[in-house]
């Protein structure tokens, strides 16, 4: 008997090119609703630090689309994680760490949750999660709150911060 996750999750990937559009190398990479499956499907593929340069793991609920267009996303943000690009085993961890939160469902408010990603880029890697509402709603404090101090303890390190999708940065 396999054991059940509250929500099923769709693993998708961008392999970075530069010749097509950013939706077109959006891949839907594999889906699980179970503990086994996850740990399946993350010991089958490499982890975020041995990734290419422009290459991104999102991990959304089934049915949400890792876009800001999609309706769950408008109107939210995302609480981000600069990683130092030197820092790669601690990228690891930290992106292992909030594939459990998520879909461990740790936080009070993870019906506020979408999804998170991870981006690795030039100097610094990020690690984000995705929320539906933005930071002015309790709930979405709270998730901020538990990845900072609780799931995470990233005591001293830099802290998360919050982006409504749709600005510049994060
Ligand atoms: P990024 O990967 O979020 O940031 O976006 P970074 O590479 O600067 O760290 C890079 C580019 O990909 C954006 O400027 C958009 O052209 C495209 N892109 C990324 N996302 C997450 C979206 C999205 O949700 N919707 C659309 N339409 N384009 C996106």
């Amino acid at each position: 008997n396999k054991h059940q996750l509250q929500n099923t999750w769709t693993l998708w990937g961008v392999n970075y090119d530069p010749e097509i559009p950013w939706e077109d190398m959006l891949k839907e990479i594999d889906s699980f609703d179970t503990v086994e499956d996850f740990w399946n499907l993350y010991f089958s593929i490499d982890t975020p630090s041995k990734l290419n340069r422009g290459c991104d793991y999102m991990l959304f609920k089934k049915g949400i689309r890792p876009m800001w267009e999609d309706p769950p996303n408008k109107g939210g943000g995302r609480w981000t994680n600069g990683v130092d690009k030197r820092f790669s085993a601690e990228l690891d961890k930290i992106w292992l760490d909030v594939l459990l939160c998520i879909i461990g469902e740790a936080c009070d408010h993870c019906d506020q949750i979408c999804g998170a990603l991870v981006r690795i880029r030039k100097n610094i890697n990020k690690v984000s999660v995705w929320t539906k509402a933005d930071a002015g709603d309790e709930a979405i404090r709270e998730i901020g709150h538990k990845l900072s101090c609780e799931v995470l303890n990233l005591k001293g390190k830099k802290n998360w911060i919050f982006f409504p999708h749709g600005s510049q940065e994060g």
